[in-house]
């Protein structure tokens, strides 16, 4: 139960010093599917967010196809308790729940971000977000910073925390030029905070109940606050709670917009009871993957939401959703040759720009074919895709499926399903093809660059046409022509409507 309804609704922190802060992600005018951080997108923003965000994976959808982030584990500590996190475990800000394999010295971690961009040049950003909370250990995390500032000035800088310490620390934050900062903020009610919060630590006092979490929701929004003046983009990721801050996300949605937010992450709750967390042993449940796009699309009218989170590792190395980490291990490392070539970094950016720009023009094309069609109600479609933007996995061996929302107004990345890799040494498992439909059932086709003939059956049965005429083509273009041959066949009776469904999202991953 929850929450705009509470009686302790007068106690919401509301009120705001600032107006909507000039660099606010416009609203859902123009094309109703205009992707995060799209190119699409690109003339609405003004040029200098524009190039901050350009091929920063997290705060653009279409950059996490072609970029990719590292995480250093560098901020063991945390000032705070949310009753979704576990110490033993990565922080639930900006991580999975799996445990972090080392911690490392601000210097290890500089030699890491050297070696790990030496090695993948489509490496853009550095961000800490953990074990711990990255402010609770400013001595180490901004130690990190400047060394990795100095000695590879073309990495982007990225910060996440629980906002407590952010005020103390903005001044340092801008003068170091980090440019993104995420702020994680599940509520600004502070009766709901006390279901979420059992405690904070602060200046040496610990506080608890509705105490502590006002304490801390007045410190988040000041923080939004501080970064809109300082222009460094802000980001606010929320852990959706069912039964707790659903719903009352809407409001949070709204309050972070009015204190110029850029863009606005609501992720699902992770709660395996193996995870060890007050959540997970007493049975509170994540959200299904309808309640948690019903929730997206409804913030979507204050503003752009971010999707394509993966709950990543404090330590993760590589594209979103992949982790390349086991790689880069501390040992690894004395042995990786280090050549950091900024020029060839340049040049893979370059042909990257290249590409995603062919790849919105045709696009556009296929977009403008499809408005000549009848009307037809939007789908969702599956996609399995191991980067660049295109289709290019084999059924068998997509360890998650893209989900995109199409319609005639365009195309939309609405979220990813991760699933257990339905081939394993050439066999298919039955009970993976099941877990697979349980995770893309409420999608009416799978695009993939392969399939098998066993699999093909299964998902036909279940009433998900597998489709392989767009192997290696890019995502977006062949959605939208999937589509428009979809709604062919609709009209001519040869494929009959979907009936609404609703797909799960996986709780028990420990690992990327
Ligand atoms: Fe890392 Fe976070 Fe920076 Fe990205 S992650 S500190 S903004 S570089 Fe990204 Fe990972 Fe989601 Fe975080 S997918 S958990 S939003
Ligand atoms: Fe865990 Fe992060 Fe919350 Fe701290 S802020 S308790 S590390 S989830």
């Amino acid at each position: 139960m929850t929450t705009a309804a509470t009686p302790h609704a007068q106690l919401k922190i509301l009120g705001s010093r600032s107006e909507p802060a000039t660099n606010t992600l416009c609203d859902r005018t123009g094309s109703a599917f205009g992707s995060c951080g799209s190119s699409a997108g690109r003339e609405e923003l003004p040029a200098a967010v524009w190039d901050k965000i350009r091929n920063h994976p997290c705060y653009s959808e279409e950059a996490h196809h072609h970029y990719a982030r590292m995480h250093v584990a560098v901020a063991p500590a945390c000032n705070i308790q949310c009753n979704y996190c576990n110490r033993k475990y990565d922080c639930s800000n900006e991580s999975r729940p799996g445990v972090v394999s080392e911690r490392l010295t601000p210097e290890q971690a500089a030699r890491k971000v050297l070696a790990v961009a030496s090695a993948i040049p489509q490496m853009t950003v550095l961000g800490i977000a953990g074990p711990g909370d990255p402010l609770a250990n400013p001595e180490k995390t901004f130690r990190t910073f400047e060394l990795v500032r100095a000695q590879t000035p073309d990495i982007r800088l990225c910060l996440s925390t629980n906002g407590l310490m952010l005020p103390d620390y903005v001044e340092q934050i801008a003068a170091l030029g980090i440019e993104h900062v995420t702020v994680t903020i599940n509520t600004i009610d502070p009766a709901i905070g006390a279901r979420i919060y059992p405690w904070v630590y602060f200046r040496g006092k610990r506080y608890v109940g509705m105490e502590a979490s006002k304490l801390l929701i007045e410190r988040q929004l000041l923080s939004l606050e501080l970064l809109g003046e300082r222009g460094i983009l802000a980001k606010v990721n929320s852990v959706m709670i069912p039964g707790i801050n659903d719903r009352h996300l809407i409001e949070v949605n709204r309050a972070v917009k009015q204190r110029g937010a850029f863009l606005h992450n609501i992720m699902p709750l992770i709660s395996a009871p193996e995870h060890g967390t007050a959540f997970g042993l007493s049975g509170q449940r994540g959200p299904s993957a309808q309640e948690l796009k019903e929730l997206q699309d409804a913030c979507a009218g204050e503003m752009k939401m971010m999707r394509h989170c993966r709950q990543c590792r404090a330590d993760a190395v590589g594209m979103l959703g992949e982790d390349r980490s086991a790689e880069f291990t501390t040992e690894k490392l004395m042995n990786l040759p280090v050549h950091y070539d900024t020029e060839a970094r340049k040049a893979y950016r370059q042909s990257v720009e290249e590409q995603r720009q062919a790849m919105a023009t045709e696009r556009e094309t296929e977009l403008a074919a499809l408005r000549t069609h009848r009307p037809a109600p939007s789908v969702l479609v599956a996609v399995a895709s191991k980067g660049k933007g295109r289709i290019n996995e084999h059924f068998g061996h997509a360890r998650e499926f893209q989900v995109y929302e199409v319609g005639t107004d365009g195309v939309q990345f609405i979220g990813h399903r991760r699933v257990d890799q339905y081939c394993e040494g050439g066999f298919g498992e039955a009970e993976s093809l099941d877990m697979v439909v349980r995770a893309i059932q409420d999608c009416v086709a799978v695009l993939v660059a392969r399939i098998g003939a066993c699999p093909r059956k299964g998902l036909v049965q279940a009433g998900i046409e597998p489709v392989d005429d767009y192997a290696l083509e890019p995502i977006e273009s062949s959605v939208l022509r999937f589509y428009a041959d979809y709604c062919q066949r609709l009209h001519t009776g040869e494929r009959t409507p979907p009936d609404r469904r609703d797909a799960v999202i996986r709780q028990g991953a420990l690992t990327a």
